[in-house]
């Protein structure tokens, strides 16, 4: 499925999936339509070799679905919830409101109102159940979000964020070399 495409399961074994570590961050979304922007969070999750579960569930068209999710995930070992979804977009606040995981927000673009009308849903939250926002579409910056939560207390993502740092900021540097040289 695509799915378990994203979740790197297509190629494993029974045995390998009845071993596997129980995921640390859940990914969740209103819409299969969400998933080309959820799937560049998930694939930074993977590189981070972060274990993780992706499923799709709605504030608005499966409101149990998205209850029992949001009540059960904690007990389930999940440590941080990246919730996306578009236009009048409360799944990431109705999930914070009932959980007291940390929730990440990730707005997505949808094809009215340029994604600001996600942006403003998922930001605009009441005091007292705060949703941490990214950018819209910025399912990557959720992603490292996610994994800064966890390197607080797992110092293996810690040493991780350091190289992907180095990474990046080898790649603005290699670029300003071409530029100019
Ligand atoms: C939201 O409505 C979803 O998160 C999605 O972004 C948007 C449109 O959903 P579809 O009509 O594509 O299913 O619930």
């Amino acid at each position: 499925t695509r799915l378990a495409q994203i979740q790197g399961e297509d190629s494993e074994t029974e045995t390998e999936r009845v071993v596997k570590p129980s995921p640390l961050v859940g990914i969740i979304m209103g819409s299969d339509s969400d998933l080309p922007v959820m799937a560049t969070g998930a694939r930074i999750l993977q590189q981070f070799d972060v274990p993780f579960e992706v499923t799709i569930t709605s504030a608005h068209r499966t409101p149990f679905r998205m209850t029992k999710y949001a009540t059960e995930a904690a007990s389930r070992g999940v440590k941080t919830i990246i919730a996306g979804a578009g236009g009048a977009a409360h799944l990431p606040g109705m999930v914070a409101a009932m959980t007291t995981l940390p929730v990440i927000g990730v707005p997505v673009k949808g094809s009215t109102l340029d994604g600001v009308d996600s942006l403003y849903s998922i930001v605009q939250m009441p005091r007292g159940i705060p949703v941490a926002t990214v950018a819209i579409n910025n399912a990557t910056n959720a992603a490292l979000l996610a994994i800064r939560n966890l390197a607080a207390f797992i110092p293996e993502y810690q040493l991780k964020l350091e190289e992907y740092y180095a990474g990046i900021e080898k790649e603005v540097l290699d670029k300003a070399d071409r530029l100019e040289n």
